[in-house]
Formats: C-alpha cells, sequence, structure tokens
C-alpha cells in the first residue's frame, strides 16, 4: 500500500501542543505523509496565555492551494482545524472545492470553542460560517460546545444519552454530513469518551476511558489527529474512535500525574511510538 497523504489545515502554535505541532507527529508516527497549509502562525495557542503574536497567512493559502492543484497533486483526506478567521474558513472552503476529489476524504474539526464559549477572537456569526465549511465535509468531529453552536441550541455540559442521539442526528441531517464524532461525552458515569455515528452503519457507537478532571488544552486536536491517522489506516469509523479515545486518555493520565499545567497540552511523546506501533506500519 503506498503512503496515504493527508492535507492537515490548521495554525501553527509555536507553544502549547496543539493544532500542526500534534496533528504533524501523530499522522507522521502512524505512516502518513502530512502536508500542512498553515492557516496562521502564533507565539502560543489563544487559551490560558495572554500577548500571543498572531501571524496571519490569509492571503498564502489560495495560492498554495492553486499550486498543489497546478501539480495535479492528490490527497486522500483534508483534514482541517483552528481557522484564524471567517475569511479563512471561506478560502479554505475554495481550497477543498479545488483540491478534493471523489477518493479525498474530508474530515472537519469545526474548533471554534469549549466549555459552552467561543473562543477568544472568534465573532457570533463564525458558528454559521463553520456550519457551511462542516456541510463539505464526510465527518466532522466537534466537541459539545461546537456541536450546540453548529446547531444554535443551547449548550448542555452533561448531555444524556438521548440529547447525545438528538445531537448527532440532527449535525448528520441538518448540516448533510455522512458521519459525526461527538467528543467529551459520557454515557456511563466516571467514564468519558466520545459517540461516533456513521450514517451508512446506521449504529452509534460510544467510546470511553475512565474520566480524569480537568481540562486539558489541545485534546480535541490530538483526538481529531488520531482518529485520522487511524481512520486512513482502515480502521472503521467506530474503532478510529475507540483508537482516539484511548490515546487521548493514557496522554491526559500522564499529564495529570506529571502535573504539567494544562495550557502546555497533552503530554503525548512518550506514547507517540507506541501509538504509532499499533498499525504495524513503520516499526
Ligand atoms: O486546540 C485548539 C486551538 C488551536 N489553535 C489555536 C487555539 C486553539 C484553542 O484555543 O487557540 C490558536
Amino acid at each position: 500500500m503506498s503512503t496515504p497523504r493527508v492535507l492537515a489545515i490548521h495554525d501553527i502554535s509555536g507553544v502549547g501542543r496543539c493544532s500542526l505541532t500534534v496533528a504533524l507527529p501523530v499522522l507522521s508516527v502512524a505512516g502518513i505523509e502530512c502536508s500542512v497549509l498553515p492557516t496562521a502562525v502564533l507565539s502560543t495557542h489563544t487559551g490560558e496565555f495572554e500577548g500571543y503574536t498572531f501571524r496571519d497567512l490569509t492571503d498564502d493559502l489560495l495560492p498554495a492551494a492553486q499550486h498543489w492543484k497546478s501539480l495535479d497533486l492528490h490527497f486522500d483526506a483534508i483534514y482541517t482545524g483552528y481557522l484564524g478567521s471567517f475569511q479563512q474558513v471561506e478560502l479554505v472552503k475554495q481550497a477543498i472545492e479545488l483540491l478534493a476529489d471523489d477518493d479525498t476524504l474530508v474530515i472537519v474539526d469545526p474548533v471554534m470553542g469549549d466549555c459552552g464559549e467561543l473562543y477568544p477572537g472568534f465573532s457570533h456569526d463564525y458558528p454559521a460560517q463553520m456550519r457551511s465549511l462542516c456541510a463539505l465535509a464526510d465527518v466532522i468531529v466537534p466537541n459539545v460546545t461546537e456541536a450546540s453552536l453548529l446547531l444554535n441550541r443551547p449548550y448542555l455540559p452533561q448531555p444524556d444519552a438521548d440529547d447525545i442521539k438528538d445531537i448527532l442526528t440532527r449535525l448528520c441531517e441538518d448540516l448533510g454530513v455522512c458521519s459525526a464524532v461527538l467528543t467529551g461525552v459520557s454515557l456511563t458515569p466516571g467514564t468519558l469518551g466520545a459517540v461516533s455515528r456513521d450514517t451508512k452503519m446506521g449504529e452509534m457507537s460510544y467510546s470511553s476511558a475512565p474520566e480524569i478532571d480537568g481540562m486539558y488544552h489541545g485534546s480535541g486536536d490530538l483526538f481529531c489527529s488520531a482518529l485520522v491517522a487511524a481512520i486512513m489506516n482502515g480502521y472503521s469509523l467506530q474503532d478510529a474512535s475507540k483508537v482516539a479515545v484511548d490515546y487521548v486518555a493514557e496522554c491526559v493520565q500522564r499529564t495529570s500525574k506529571a502535573g504539567t499545567p494544562t495550557r502546555f497540552g497533552l503530554l503525548f511523546e512518550a506514547g507517540l511510538v507506541d501509538f504509532g506501533r499499533q498499525f504495524h506500519k513503520i516499526y
């Protein structure tokens, strides 16, 4: 099998273990070529850090996509994450339309908020714009905050089984996507994980691990990168969700034990080689 090529469209936050500093190692160790379209370069992510720098790369997005188009490159997947502005979402939609062919899986992590709040810097019309990007996706991977913003429904900190089913059904039906994975939810006390809904397979499936208190920056990015890595290695959505939940849970446990400030993200490096090894690709 040839090496799958995934185009990751995220920012680079220099410090804080999120977006491309997570997607690149996780996809590479899983035997996937990770091409990148950086949307912005920041000194840190925007959560729990102040005074960060922000170099906007909006003007470079379409020219880079047009260059790849002229090279006739094929991407097996396009994976989008944090996008710096309303306008960037529009340009990323155009880049997807330019670069995706019938064999390109489009995975959108609609990064825009957590704990019921939009991240700093996003305007109130941003969720509607993100919704139009999700409409181009095969798989979307929101947390509960992002799902609520996409569906314009009140945020429920702890949705129950009926709420989760309703959220996932509406995400797929209203947004017109085939599959959705809702992260940061619990169906049994003391556990936390993700529920996936694959319209083709019909069923919803819960993958979970024992819950550890705390909010760790970049955990959504680690989850989605691990999910993409597993999908591109041929795993079903359900099995890929399990792989991603297990890896994030192990990293949360390690980080909690080490007591590192949560804004520095998850200590994923120590488990990276074993994460890649499970795909029997490069070790
Ligand atoms: O982890 C998501 C993320 C990615 N990139 C930037 C962010 C955040 C979340 O706060 O600020 C720049």
